[in-house]
C-alpha cells in the first residue's frame, strides 16, 4: 500500500489500558463503553441504525472499516465487483425496502466509482449513506496516493455530506447521516472517513439525538390549503390524479387507494410512480409522459383539475411546458417546497408528508359523482387507444416476452429495468400491484442499473421473485456483477432483451437523423455463454416459440440465471416504443404509430384540437 499512515494519539489512545474506563469519567457523557478503535465504532454505529447490509468494496484507506466488519453479526457484507455495481445494489436495496440503502468503496478510484449511483439516489430521492475512506487527515489536500476530494466532487449530487475530523464524532454523523438521507425529502449522504480515524482509539459515545436545529422538515400540511383543495375537488368536472415517486417514499400508496376509491377520480402515475396504484386497478389509465399512454396523456390534458401527488413536472411527463395542461387548475402536494411552483404554478400548492395529507383529504372528500361522463369519456379514450404489440412470425417481440413473463411471474415479483427501449416497454406493459416493487433509474436514465439493483432488492428479499429485464448494452455495463451474483447465492433472474444495438439511440436515429447510425451497432454477444464463464446458469434463445418454456425454466431454477433473448433491432414500422411524444411537443404530437401523430387522427375524424 503506498499510503503512509500516520496515527495521531488521541487522548483517548493514552488510556488504552484502563479498558473499563467510564466515558463520563472523562467527561465524553455517560454511557459506558471500552475503548475502542475508530473503525469499531463506525461498525457499532451503522448497527444501531439497523443496517443489515453493506454493498462494499475495499481499498487502502476502507480496509480498516472492512476489517472492523467481518467481526459484525449483524452486517452482512456483499462485494460488488465495481463501486457502481454497489451503488446502484444500495439503491435497489432501498427503493424495494423503503430502508437506507449503504454502499461503501476506498478513496480516489473507489469513490468516484460511487458517484453514479450518488445521483442517481438524488434524482429519485432514494435514501441512500455512502461510506468512503480517506487519505490520512494530515496529508489531505496534499495530492496524496489515491486522493480525490469527494466532499468536492459530490457536493452538488448529495443531500448532505461529511468529512469526519475527529473520532469522537463519529456515532453523531452517522445518526445524523440516516436520519438525513431518510427524512423530508430522502435521497444521498455521503460520509468520508479518513484512514487515521479508522485506526485511532478512543471511547465512544453512542447516546446520541438527533437534533439539527436548521433541518427540521415540516411534514404536516397546512390543514387550510387542504380545505381549499377538498372545495377545489368536489367543484371539479373534470380531476385527474398524476401520481409520483412521492407517493412511493411516504408510503401512502393506501392512502391513495382509499382517496381514489371514495372520490372516483381517474388516475395515472409517472415513471416514478409505477406501483403506487395497481396498473389494472379501477380507474387506472397507467403512465403517461413520452412514452406513456396515449389515453392517459389526451385525459390530463382535458382534465379541469389536476392533483399532483408527489410529482415534479418532469420535461418527460410535461413535454412542451407551456402548452401542458394549460387549462386546468393545479393542487400540488409535495415533501419539497422548492418542487412546488418550479416548472408549473399551482393554485393550490400544499407542502408536507403525502400520507399526512391524503389521510386529511380522505377525511373531508365525498364520492365524485357528477363526474361520471368525464370518467365515460376517459375510458372511451383508453378503449380507443389502448396499449398494444404485433406478434411476429419468425422473430421475437419484446413486448411479448415482458407480457408473458408478467403472467408466469409471482404477483409480488421485484421488476429491475436498466435504460432504453426494454425499460420503456417494461413500464408499459408489465401490470403492477403494489409500490417498491419497480426499481428504475428514472431521473439520471443511467444504463447499467438493472442487474445491481436487482441484486440490491434479492439480498433484501431473498424469498421474493427479483428479476432484472435488461437491454444488451445496459447488462453489459455491469455484467461483471453475475460473479457477485454466483459467489454470493443471490438468484436475481437476468431476461436480456438482446438485439445487438443502443435501441433508443437508434429509434432517435431512426426518426430525427435519417437512420444514419452514430455508432449505435453493438455487435451481437452470446450472454449465455458470458454467464456461463461467471458460474451462473444460462440459455440464449432466438424463436417466438421458445419464450415461453425457457422464461419457465428460468423462473424455476434455484439460483442465479441469464435468459439471452435474441431479436432483431427494428426499423419504425415495428421496432419503435410506441406511442412517442418528440421532446418537447405537445400531447397532440404523439405518435401513435410510425407515421402518424393524434393531430392528423383526429383531423380525418373531424376533431380539430
Ligand atoms: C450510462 C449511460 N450512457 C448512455 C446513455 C444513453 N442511452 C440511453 S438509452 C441507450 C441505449 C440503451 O441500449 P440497450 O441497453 O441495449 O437497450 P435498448 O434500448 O436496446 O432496449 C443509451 C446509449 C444512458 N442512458 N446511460
Amino acid at each position: 500500500m503506498a499510503t503512509k499512515t500516520k496515527v495521531t494519539k488521541t487522548k483517548a489512545t493514552k488510556t488504552k489500558k484502563k479498558k473499563t474506563t467510564k466515558a463520563s469519567q472523562n467527561g465524553k457523557g455517560n454511557s459506558s463503553h471500552p475503548i475502542m478503535k475508530g473503525r469499531d465504532i463506525i461498525v457499532k454505529a451503522l448497527e444501531n441504525e439497523g443496517v443489515e447490509v453493506i454493498f462494499g468494496y475495499p481499498g487502502g484507506t476502507s480496509m480498516e472499516i472492512h476489517q472492523g466488519l467481518t467481526l459484525s453479526k449483524q452486517i452482512r457484507m456483499v462485494l460488488p465487483r465495481h463501486e457502481q455495481g454497489g451503488s446502484f445494489a444500495a439503491g435497489g436495496y432501498a427503493r424495494s425496502t423503503g430502508k437506507v440503502g449503504v454502499c461503501m468503496a476506498t478513496s480516489g478510484p473507489g469513490a468516484v466509482n460511487l458517484l453514479t449511483g450518488i445521483i442517481d439516489a438524488k434524482m429519485d430521492s432514494i435514501p441512500l449513506v455512502a461510506i468512503t475512506g480517506q487519505v490520512p487527515s494530515p496529508l489531505l489536500g496534499s495530492d496524496a496516493f489515491q486522493e480525490t476530494d469527494i466532499i468536492g466532487a459530490t457536493f452538488p449530487l448529495v443531500k448532505h455530506s461529511y468529512l469526519i475530523q475527529n473520532l469522537e464524532e463519529i456515532p453523531r454523523v452517522i445518526n445524523e447521516a440516516f436520519n438525513i438521507a431518510k427524512s423530508g425529502r430522502q435521497g444521498p449522504v455521503l460520509i468520508d472517513i479518513p484512514k487515521n480515524i479508522q485506526q485511532q482509539e478512543g471511547i465512544p459515545n453512542f447516546d446520541v439525538k438527533f437534533n439539527i436545529p436548521s433541518y427540521r422538515p415540516n411534514l404536516d400540511p397546512s390543514v387550510g390549503q387542504i380545505k381549499k383543495a377538498v372545495h377545489a375537488i368536489m367543484e371539479s368536472k373534470r380531476p385527474i390524479i398524476y401520481s409520483g415517486g412521492g407517493i412511493v417514499s411516504s408510503g401512502a400508496s393506501k392512502e391513495l387507494r382509499a382517496f381514489v376509491k371514495k372520490t372516483g377520480i381517474p388516475i395515472t402515475t409517472t415513471v416514478m410512480g409505477l406501483g403506487s396504484y395497481p396498473s389494472e386497478g379501477p380507474g387506472s389509465l397507467r403512465m403517461l409522459g413520452m412514452h406513456g399512454a396515449v389515453y392517459a396523456n389526451i385525459a390530463i390534458n382535458h382534465a379541469d383539475l389536476v392533483l399532483a401527488f408527489g410529482v415534479r413536472f418532469d420535461d418527460r411527463v410535461t413535454g412542451k411546458l407551456a402548452e401542458f395542461i394549460k387549462d386546468a387548475q393545479v393542487i400540488h402536494i409535495d415533501i419539497d417546497a422548492t418542487e412546488i411552483n418550479k416548472n408549473i404554478f399551482a393554485n393550490i400548492p400544499i407542502q408536507g408528508d403525502l400520507k399526512r395529507a391524503l389521510k386529511l383529504l380522505n377525511g373531508l372528500v365525498g364520492a365524485k359523482k357528477d363526474i361520471k361522463p368525464w370518467v365515460d369519456q376517459v375510458m372511451a379514450w383508453k378503449k380507443e387507444f389502448p396499449l398494444e404489440y404485433t406478434l411476429h412470425e419468425k422473430d421475437i417481440v419484446p413486448q411479448h416476452v415482458i407480457t408473458e413473463l408478467n403472467k408466469l411471474a409471482e404477483k409480488n415479483a421485484i421488476v429491475s429495468v436498466g435504460v432504453g427501449q426494454h425499460q420503456m416497454w417494461a413500464a408499459q406493459f408489465w401490470n403492477f400491484d403494489e409500490p417498491n416493487n419497480w426499481l428504475c433509474s428514472s431521473g439520471l436514465g443511467a444504463m447499467g442499473f438493472g442487474l445491481p439493483a436487482a441484486m440490491g432488492a434479492k439480498v433484501a428479499f431473498p424469498n421474493r421473485e427479483v428479476i432484472n429485464i435488461e437491454g444488451d448494452g445496459s447488462f453489459l455495463m455491469n455484467i461483471q456483477e453475475l460473479q457477485t451474483l454466483n459467489i454470493e447465492k443471490i438468484a436475481v433472474k437476468n431476461v436480456v432483451l438482446n438485439n445487438a444495438h443502443l435501441g433508443m439511440v437508434a429509434q432517435w436515429e431512426d426518426r430525427f437523423y435519417k437512420s444514419l447510425r452514430g455508432h449505435t451497432y453493438l455487435g451481437d454477444a452470446n450472454f449465455a455463454e458470458i454467464a456461463h464463464a461467471f458460474g451462473v446458469k444460462a440459455e440464449s434463445i432466438s424463436k417466438p416459440e421458445e419464450v415461453k418454456p425457457a422464461l419457465k425454466r428460468m423462473l424455476k431454477h434455484k439460483g442465479p440465471y441469464v435468459l439471452d433473448v435474441k431479436y432483431p433491432y427494428n426499423d419504425k414500422a415495428r421496432g419503435h416504443v410506441m406511442p412517442m411524444i418528440p421532446s418537447a411537443h405537445t400531447y397532440l404530437d404523439t405518435f401513435l404509430d410510425s407515421e402518424h401523430t393524434l393531430r392528423q387522427y383526429w383531423k380525418k375524424k373531424g376533431i380539430e384540437k
